[in-house]
């Protein structure tokens, strides 16, 4: 199956007022997303991963041991990594599910520690990448961050959460303060609802 552009599941003024502008919507989905998915169908015509899904290809691609990753895994990955980042987000920010937050508080101690872990993590990633909140195979909650494309799946864990850290996805509206582009995407951006619901 070839790649197709998701919607936005809102409007692209929709989370102006908690942060993210339309003006980034526009350039970060309209633009950045759909040159992935269209490189990404580009170099997958003909080969032995058309016809195969976006996640079959991000594993089968994915290798631990190089020092760049193909250019099919890079625009797969960034092709499933943007779907799920627009789906993460939502407008009218609403509480943590309780299971949710007991789950954070289980695995980090408190809900603002959590935060401070991931915020660290997408601050501390150098260079273009992600910070994640994971849950692992050992069904443990975990707050990581990948270079580039790379994401949960190439290590067999859940996506929960996932921050775009590459500088186009900040730029616009907090020039290059990529710490209080997370804590406001945390604070105001997130859609806990769909967070709690990927648990399961
Ligand atoms: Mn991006």
């Amino acid at each position: 199956m070839s790649f197709t552009l998701p919607d936005l599941p809102y409007a692209h003024d929709a989370l102006a007022s908690a942060g993210m502008s339309q003006e980034t919507l526009e350039y970060h989905h309209d633009i950045h997303h759909k040159a992935y998915v269209d490189n990404g169908n580009k170099l997958i015509a003909g080969t032995e991963w058309e016809g195969k899904s976006v996640e079959e290809i991000i594993v089968g691609t994915y290798d631990a041991d190089a020092v760049a990753q193909s250019g099919i895994f890079n625009n797969a990955s960034q092709h499933w990594n943007h779907a799920q980042f627009w789906e993460m987000m939502g407008p009218g920010k609403g509480a943590i599910p309780g299971d949710l937050e007991k789950a954070l508080v289980d695995s980090f101690g408190s809900v603002q520690k959590f935060k401070d872990d991931f915020s660290a993590a997408g601050a501390g990633q150098f260079g273009s990448g992600w910070a994640w909140l994971v849950k692992d195979k050992d069904g443990s909650l975990k707050v990581t961050k990948t270079e580039n494309g790379v994401n949960p799946l190439c290590f067999g864990q859940t996506a929960l959460l996932g921050c775009d850290v590459w500088e186009h996805s900040y730029y616009i509206d907090f020039r290059n303060k990529r710490p209080a582009y997370l804590t406001n995407f945390l604070d105001n951006l997130v859609n806990w609802e769909n967070v709690a619901s990927r648990l399961k």
